[in-house]
């Protein structure tokens, strides 16, 4: 047996959004080369797996998640040689790349679903067409909105998109539709790929009877197929899940030390607050209740990851902190601390490490497919000013913007005219500016880095909240083998006192956002601080 989750709890993952990275060929849209280029960057940073969004070939109606061909690198980011000269520069820095598997969909434009049009009964076969009576009685609303059902005439059949019109899922209950699949995930297994993200993997069973598009009967019995046929063959891998229906069950059925069918998983409980997606503020009692469910919950039985923002998420600051510019550096800090001393897999998503925020967006630069179609949808009921503050707090593309590396033209990130726009703030908030003052927050997160991978406490302790009613702090304690590590963390833009921390003067600051140690009980606007003390 393989040791597929070697030094599982050591490890710290970095997320790349490969179009919005670093261009190196002046076209505008990061690529490989780009990667390559900063290499020496994430070394320093410290992380240990680099997760690629997709950068297989895509018409990129869905920026990449809708994959014409899994074994062509887009020429929008380079070549296989390039591909292959990544895996071994990444190599040999001690990084191992992830890949993104979408499993649940294909573009339009793959070969499979021409032949589908085309009229091969086998093609078809690999996707849902069903008939109108079939699409009457399973009403299935998209994703991104609309009819998840799109009609082909010429077939007289309709197909299932979740997503996209031109994402077609693909039916995981044909078998020959999983080995492609298993076949396709050995070949970059084979290449030297450390492991995977898995797309939307909680939709490769659905429940017809009721409409549900996660969490079928079949969905963990297809997930130890794929791991068996795949990575529980090599040494060392690192999978990750994406599964927005997971609940606690699922997730240690997931995620279960023992014999796992994943490495880990990610959930967004803690990301999703109000009736939808668009109109959703932060509620710290909830924030802390969630957080609270998910530590104790996995503790022991599962592996959770530590995650406030990625590729479809607003930036961390903007939404869990504060990103005007007299807070914005502590609060990012404090938020790094707060989440990195949690049990679970951190997550750093690009420019995270470098405090980079949301900003405004009219309809003429929304680049991202789900948000225009929610903006067109939405002007017809709201106000127009309403939607777009929506937008700014929400949308994806906020995730999207170039990563900042100088306070030079379009960020130093293209001598093009990058595909989407660059966060205007770029002037302050850049790679070049943080790497230079060692009080950024880019070394807060390096030190967090250093300290995981150092202290068995943050591994392996318990996990609890400390005045769980309070609205102005998170707090909480873990404890391991006769060590306690207390975290505090002002949420508020004023001083606080929290009683709790009286007792801790002999206590041993580990990491901190201010530059000198707290005074008893009086906090700092976002002042945040972590402290190691023996317990008796
Ligand atoms: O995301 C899954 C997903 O459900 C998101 O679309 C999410 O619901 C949305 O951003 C929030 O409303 C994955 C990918 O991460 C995303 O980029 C893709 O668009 C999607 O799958 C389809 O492949």
């Amino acid at each position: 047996m393989k040791d597929i989750n070697k030094n599982l709890k050591d490890k710290v993952v970095y997320q790349i959004y490969p179009m919005s990275f670093m261009d190196t060929t002046g076209n505008g849209i990061g690529d490989i080369r780009g990667i390559i280029s900063k290499l020496d960057y994430l070394e320093n940073l410290g992380v240990d797996l680099l997760w690629l969004t997709p950068i297989y070939s895509s018409p990129k109606n869905d920026n990449g998640y809708d994959i014409a061909d899994y074994y062509q690198i887009d020429p929008d980011f380079g070549t296989m040689e390039d591909f292959d000269l990544l895996l071994s520069e990444a190599e040999k820095r001690g990084m191992g790349i992830l890949m993104d598997i979408v499993a649940n969909h294909t573009s339009t434009e793959h070969i499979w679903f021409k032949k589908a049009l085309a009229g091969e009964k086998k093609y078809q076969d690999y996707y849902v067409f069903r008939e109108k009576e079939f699409v009457e009685d399973h009403p299935i609303t998209s994703i991104f909105g609309g009819d998840a059902w799109k009609y082909i005439e010429n077939l007289d059949l309709y197909y299932l998109h979740n997503f996209d019109k031109t994402q077609a899922d693909l039916d995981w209950d044909n078998e020959e539709v999983r080995k492609e699949t298993y076949k396709m995930m050995n070949f970059w297994l084979e290449k030297g790929v450390k492991g995977f993200r898995f797309d939307v993997i909680d939709m490769i069973s659905k429940i017809w009877e009721r409409c549900e598009m996660s969490n079928g009967p079949k969905l963990h019995e297809y997930i130890e197929e794929m791991a068996d046929a795949t990575y529980r063959n090599y040494d060392d891998t690192f999978t990750v899940g994406e599964t927005w229906s997971a609940d606690l069950e699922h997730a240690k059925k997931y995620s279960n030390l023992e014999n796992t069918e994943f490495s880990t998983i990610f959930t967004f409980e803690h990301t999703m607050f109000g009736p939808d997606k668009w109109s959703t503020t932060i509620d710290l009692l909830k924030l802390k209740e969630i957080f609270e469910k998910w530590q104790k919950g996995m503790h022991n039985e599962g592996w959770n990851s530590l995650f406030y923002n990625n590729h479809d998420l607003p930036r961390a600051i903007s939404r869990y902190g504060d990103d005007r510019e007299e807070f914005r550096e502590l609060s990012g800090k404090g938020l790094a601390i707060l989440l990195h001393l949690m049990e679970g897999t951190p997550y750093i998503y690009q420019g995270e490490e470098i405090g980079m925020i949301n900003r405004p967006w009219t309809r003429e630069e929304m680049q991202d497919v789900e948000a225009i179609n929610y903006f067109d949808m939405a002007v017809k009921k709201e106000e127009e000013k309403e939607v777009l503050k929506k937008i700014e707090n929400i949308s994806r593309d906020n995730a999207r913007t170039p990563v900042q590396w100088e306070d030079s033209k379009n960020a130093g990130f293209t001598d093009g005219t990058p595909w989407i726009e660059v966060n205007e703030s770029y002037k302050t908030i850049n790679v070049k500016g943080a790497l230079e003052d060692k009080n950024s927050i880019f070394y807060t997160y390096k030190e967090l880095i250093k300290i995981r991978k150092k202290m068995d406490l943050i591994k392996n302790g318990t996990f609890d909240l400390i005045d769980r009613k309070s609205k102005e702090h998170f707090s909480y304690m873990r404890e391991h083998q006769g060590k306690k590590l207390y975290v505090f963390a002002n949420m508020t833009d004023k001083d606080i006192i929290i009683s709790e921390m009286k007792d801790l003067e002999d206590g041993e600051v580990i990491i901190s956002n201010y530059n000198e140690t707290y005074k008893d009980g009086n906090l700092r606007p976002y002042e945040a601080f972590a402290i190691k003390v023996k317990s008796n």
